[in-house]
């Protein structure tokens, strides 16, 4: 039966290639992109071309994910975003063209507390459209940011503005929603962090949000990256920078530290701390009661997953954080590199 459906599928095949004409318009030819790489299904195609936008300049900030400052007008917190292309440097001599906000990957970090009245203008700079999602942020379904079901996209030069209760407490994460395959993976992403309404009694001395994401850089050209065949990463960033050029952080011995990871790209990534073990505090932003906290030194983080882990700085010297999928240590193929960082204990 088997053998005769294969058999009917070959001659329908032939018969079909033999009928069609040599230069069919209704065909969509198949161009080779930048990458020599081929789209078969044009619906592929958005996806295997570079991030380009017309007249990219060079960031002129170099440290993403730094807290926005904001006005209050009637009570309400009033942030500004614009969404735009820059280049962006990843490490020392390798730079991405990435699409931002306000000019850093990650985006500025919004930090407000739980019940503020939040109110964000969004500035479209991009030659394209699009749209910010709050992610785990329990907004009105109006500003929850998905294009054709909650909003129109915002097109390029146009404004939209988000404003929402800031609420529950906990750690979040805000990007596009819009060609989100495309447009996170070129760093349209940033924290959002909702300190709880009660000031926490004993906050930790190092309190630091830490997003994973890939990039696919060949020939010069920047790709967004994804699972999909030929557009697999080769550089891996923690806020936006590839060991060496991630953050050393730096604690007294005996002091806490909390690190909220957030995976915002589309590769799982297992963090795997040396040295000192540490306790799950906070799983997607809601807090684990203390009794169930696991204590673990590995901790598998998914795309949109966020875990809030501390530990106590028990051993001096300097530790490293790294992801265990060992290729996601190196930058195109070299190690050590990508998902690394030093924790670096003091006296
Ligand atoms: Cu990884």
């Amino acid at each position: 039966m088997k053998k005769k459906i294969l058999f009917l599928f070959i001659v329908l095949t032939l018969t079909l290639s033999a009928c069609a004409p040599a230069d069919n318009k209704d065909v969509p030819a198949i161009t080779a992109t930048p990458g020599s790489m081929a789209a078969n299904n044009p619906e592929d195609a958005h996806m295997m071309e570079p991030i380009t936008a017309p007249n990219v300049q060079p960031a002129t900030e170099s440290i993403g994910g730094q807290p926005l400052k904001f006005r209050v007008e009637n009570g309400a917190k009033i942030f500004e975003l614009t969404t735009k292309a820059v280049e962006w440097k990843i490490l020392e001599g390798v730079k991405v063209t990435a699409y931002t906000y306000n000019g850093t990957v990650p985006g500025p970090l919004i930090h407000v507390t739980a019940g503020d009245q939040v109110r964000i203008i969004v500035k479209n700079d991009l030659p394209e459209p699009t749209t910010i999602h709050w992610h785990g942020v329990e907004v009105p379904n109006a500003m929850d940011g998905v294009p054709g079901v909650t909003q129109d996209p915002i097109q390029p030069g146009e404004t939209f503005t988000y404003e929402f209760i800031a609420k529950p407490a906990g750690t979040f994460m805000y990007h596009s929603h819009f060609d989100g395959d495309v447009q996170v993976g070129a760093g349209l992403y940033a924290p959002f962090i909702i300190n709880p309404k009660e000031p926490e009694a004993n906050p930790p001395a190092v309190d630091k949000p830490l997003m994973l994401s890939e990039w696919r850089i060949k020939d010069g050209n920047t790709y967004a990256a994804m699972p999909a065949s030929g557009m697999e990463p080769n550089y891996f960033t923690i806020n936006g920078k590839a060991f060496p050029s991630t953050e050393m952080i730096t604690v007294k011995k005996g002091e806490r530290v909390r690190l909220r990871l957030m995976a915002i790209g589309q590769f799982i990534h297992p963090m795997h701390l040396h040295g000192m073990p540490f306790k799950i505090v906070a799983t997607d932003g809601h807090p684990v009661p203390a009794a169930a906290q696991l204590t673990k030194d590995t901790i598998s983080i998914a795309p949109g997953e966020r875990y809030d882990i501390e530990f106590t700085a028990t051993e001096l010297g300097q530790w490293m954080l790294h992801c265990h999928i060992l290729h996601h240590t190196t930058n195109d193929n070299v190690e050590p590199g990508g998902l690394m960082l030093m924790i670096n204990v003091v006296e």
